[in-house]
């Protein structure tokens, strides 16, 4: 085992030098990095072969100018990422993010992320990531078609229905998605499945607005149950109030629970009572507007600057669903002081290492976002196959099989932890059982 981690240790250093200073990127490599000793232990070809080697390397990463006019006919410059990162299990996948924030570290960390939650969904989807460092908030309507064209105008030619197909992420929603197919279309004169989470009207899947948010709380389901317990009567925290948070909301207050606690970047609101959703809905997604807002309709509710203190609400259930890092040790331990059971992932990578490591220690359940959150693209997969049979499957049916699918990621990811010695690990487990499948993948095909 010693010599098995110190090549993982190696394999990481060459990581650190040859993408110096890209440090979620770094964060996301370690994490799956520091669970697969005990796999390359029973599988040794494994080692032979390099696949951890090769499968740290994007096999391709595309980044490209885009140029745009704004309102004020002033020409502005963003950078576009598309990184193509592991297709062994099938064409690259993964959504577009759109924020201030992106750039290659963000880029190749939420692609690295995407090849082991496509492998766990037991579709055939490869990982990949794109984005941009623009920002969609305060934003024309026609300075975000200008942009979304121009950014197809560049990356049509690196995508494909069977090479590579986009979604939806942060800052990307089906209005981006619908300005980006519309000039893939128009630039390929082919109407295929080229992105997910498009319009229902045009060729979208109905389910997919919910799925991760959805797909999330039947995660959690089946983890209470392991507990002998349910949503019902839970009090619920949910951080983020976009397109993840607000269906996780929706589905845990359906399962009986009670949501108390949103935020936005601005900060988070309280709401005794239960959070209304349909005012959050209104003020977020129709008014584009801020969460600060809730507090005139409801005047009982209370709102606080900062996001960070929503983590001070007292809850059963913590479900972080806005960005990386969103939950740091101080965070962890006033839940656990506070006496939360569970913490489930609906973002990528919300939670840091440190407070990982104190919600184990202190014996809380935990799901990493790679298997928690990976509804959204199980069901974007689900549009694809839609989208080749040209059929469109009802809600409940697309609903239905988005259980199963998250019903079977919970099993794998348990069933691995216990079977490699850690029982309810299931960050241990979800990183091998999705390893595992790329990696023979990857065997079988060759040194490529
Ligand atoms: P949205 O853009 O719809 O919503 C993001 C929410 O998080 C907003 O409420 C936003 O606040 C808040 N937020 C964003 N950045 C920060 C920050 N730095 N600090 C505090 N709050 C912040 O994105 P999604 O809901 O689609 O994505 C949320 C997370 O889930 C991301 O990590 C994404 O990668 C992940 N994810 C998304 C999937 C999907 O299908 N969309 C699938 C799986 C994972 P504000 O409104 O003020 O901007
Ligand atoms: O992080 C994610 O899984 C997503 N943003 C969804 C990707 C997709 O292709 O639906």
């Amino acid at each position: 085992m010693t010599q098995t981690k110190e090549y993982l240790a190696s394999v990481m250093a060459e990581v650190e030098q040859r993408n110096p200073g890209e440090a979620v990127f770094h964060q996301a490599v370690q994490e799956v990095l520091s669970t697969l000793a005990p796999a390359l232990e029973a599988h040794p070809e494994y080692i032979d072969a390099e696949i951890v080697r090769r499968i740290v390397e994007p096999e391709r990463m595309v980044m490209f100018r885009v140029p745009w006019v704004d309102d004020n006919g002033k020409v502005q410059v963003n950078r576009g990422f598309r990184c193509q990162y592991n297709s062994a299990i099938g064409p690259y996948k993964g959504g577009i993010r759109l924020d201030p924030s992106v750039n290659a570290s963000v880029i190749k960390f939420l692609g690295f992320e995407q090849i082991f939650k496509n492998a766990l969904t037991s579709l055939p989807m490869g990982g990949g990531k794109g984005g941009s460092d623009f920002n969609p908030k305060g934003k024309s309507e026609g300075e975000i078609m200008r942009f979304c064209q121009s950014f197809m105008n560049e990356l049509f030619r690196h995508i494909g229905p069977d090479t590579d197909v986009p979604a939806g992420d942060k800052g990307t929603g089906s209005r981006e998605i619908g300005y980006m197919f519309g000039q893939y279309k128009k630039l390929t004169n082919e109407w295929t499945g080229v992105l997910t989470g498009k319009a229902i009207f045009s060729g979208g899947s109905l389910a997919r607005t919910q799925a991760t948010g959805y797909g999330l709380c039947y995660f959690v389901n089946e983890m209470l149950a392991s507990k002998g317990t349910t949503f019902e009567g839970k009090t619920v925290v949910v951080s983020g109030s976009g397109n993840v948070a607000v269906y996780a909301a929706e589905k845990a207050t359906t399962l009986g629970a009670k949501v108390v606690a949103m935020c936005d970047r601005g900060g988070f609101i309280y709401d005794a009572k239960g959070i209304d959703l349909d005012l959050v809905k209104e003020i977020k997604f129709v008014k584009r507007g801020n969460l600060s807002e809730y507090v005139e309709a409801h005047t009982d509710a209370k709102y606080a600057e900062g996001p960070h203190g929503i983590w001070t609400v007292k809850c059963d259930i913590a479900l972080p669903c806005a960005t990386e890092n969103e939950l740091n040790l101080e965070d962890a331990k006033e839940l656990i002081k506070n006496g939360c059971m569970l913490i489930a992932e609906g973002a990528n990578m919300p939670t840091t290492p440190d407070a990982i490591e104190a919600i184990k220690e202190a014996g809380l359940l935990y799901a990493p976002g790679k298997a928690s959150n990976a509804g959204g693209v199980a069901t974007s997969g689900l549009e694809m196959s839609q989208n080749s049979l040209r059929l469109s499957w009802s809600f409940d049916e697309v609903d239905e099989k988005l259980h199963g699918i998250m019903v079977n990621i919970y099993k794998a990811a348990s069933e691995t932890a216990e079977q490699y010695g850690k029982p309810g690990d299931l960050v241990l487990g979800a990183n091998i059982a999705g390893f595992t499948k790329v990696a023979n993948a990857m065997l079988w095909q060759g040194v490529c």
